[in-house]
């Protein structure tokens, strides 16, 4: 029998050439792994079943490279994707290893700082498209602060305004087919970064010049870091539209950013961020790129890279298919639906003299309201069924 959960194109899996070739250094410790090279990669992942990868620009070419040096990198990498039949499905601009960007690229006080920043996304922008990649995401990991005794941080976001508009019309200008992702993040490697959450992202998005051209790129770990629920900020980027990429990975609330494997850490809130993405919970689904940011553990030697990124996958898979079975059961459906048909509800939608006349006039007793009994405790066990796989 074929293995109902091994990955397929239709996945749209894909994973960073920085997240399976993270050599496994941290603050305390050196690497414990080979550098791999990006066409090594490539192969690797294809066989795993992936079908995209994502690159920071200097993932692929490293800064400062000649012009011939980046020729024969990127000619390179254009025969390993044919090779493959892999897809580059996004691509990004690294703005916060070079020590130029240590106190922010777009948001930094000195303007020579900002316009290196720009210049660098223009060409990361170039190298993406040249290559097939349809998003680009700005993580701005620099973007923020250890003290606001210098900057206002109202200027920070002035900054960063300009340089999305400025970037939209470069993308418009050179008729690329891009949009922009924007990645939140609450700290780590600033003491705080800016546009700490996807909700703070969503409000600045409506600020642009080219709203339409910009989303986000919500990530578990992020979310969490904040104490936030990952679930509810992919909804409300969903339901705004505007959920153009996503990042996913474990993460432990508390802890420093973990990335860990995807469904490593807090198996329920995967279980239902996997039902709002397939769209099993109702509504519709997510069909951008399904990218794990994340890399194995500091233990592991090659092979368990490789086993972290099939976990990734599996993971999801097995979820989507516990998620089908749980919101298609009728026992759920029935615990779910219970308050849902109403002919209230139109009611509120839109005010009208008619409509308050008739919301006055309903006989509603708020206690009886207040006593009744919801039967989550019952749902959620059933949910956690599921999940345990005793129940089908
Ligand atoms: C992190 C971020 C990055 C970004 C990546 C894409 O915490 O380091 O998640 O991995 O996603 O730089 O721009
Ligand atoms: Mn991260
Ligand atoms: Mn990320």
């Amino acid at each position: 029998m074929s293995d109902p959960y091994a990955p397929t194109a239709d996945d749209r899996f894909t994973f960073g050439l920085w997240t399976v070739g993270n050599p496994g250094a941290d603050p305390f410790g050196r690497p414990t792994r080979k550098p791999m090279e990006p066409v090594h990669v490539l192969r690797k992942l294809a066989e795993a079943g992936a079908w995209g990868v994502n690159f920071h620009d200097e993932d692929l070419v490293p800064f400062g490279a000649s012009p011939g040096e980046r020729e024969e990198i990127i000619g390179r990498f254009k025969a390993g994707l044919e090779e493959t039949g892999l897809v580059v499905s996004m691509s990004t601009t690294n703005l916060f290893s070079h020590p130029a960007f240590k106190d922010g690229a777009f948001t930094a006080d000195d303007p020579a700082v900002r316009a290196l920043a720009v210049t660098k996304a223009m060409d990361a922008i170039d190298l993406g498209a040249s290559l097939g990649s349809h998003i680009h995401v700005f993580w701005g990991g620099r973007e923020g602060c250890e003290t606001d005794a210098r900057r206002d941080p109202r200027q920070a976001i002035k900054r960063m305004r300009s340089a999305m508009d400025f970037l939209c019309d470069y993308v418009l200008e050179r008729e690329h087919e891009m949009v922009f992702a924007l990645e939140a993040k609450p700290n780590e490697p600033r003491g705080d970064i800016y546009f700490s959450t996807t909700g703070h992202l969503l409000h600045f998005i409506t600020t642009l010049e080219h709203p339409e051209m910009v989303g986000v790129n919500p990530e578990v770990a992020h979310e969490t870091m904040a104490g936030l629920s990952f679930v509810h900020s992919v909804a409300q980027a969903m339901e705004a539209g505007k959920l153009f990429h996503i990042d996913l990975n474990a993460q432990n609330i508390g802890r420093f950013d973990q990335d860990l494997r995807f469904g490593a850490a807090d198996l329920k809130g995967a279980f239902n961020l996997v039902r709002l993405l397939e769209g099993t919970m109702g509504g519709f689904a997510y069909h951008g790129p399904r990218h794990f940011d994340a890399h194995a553990y500091r233990t592991e030697d090659e092979e368990g890279v490789w086993e972290f990124a099939r976990g990734c996958m599996r993971t999801y898979k097995i979820l989507a298919e516990r998620a089908r079975a749980f919101d298609t059961d009728p026992e759920v459906i029935g615990l779910r639906q219970e308050f849902q048909e109403d002919f209230v509800s139109p009611l509120l939608i839109d005010y009208s003299p008619e409509a308050e006349a008739a919301l006055r006039e309903m006989a509603i007793d708020p206690d009886a309201l207040g006593a009744r009994g919801l039967h989550l405790e019952k749902l959620d066990q059933i949910m956690t069924e599921y999940l345990l796989g005793v129940r089908d």
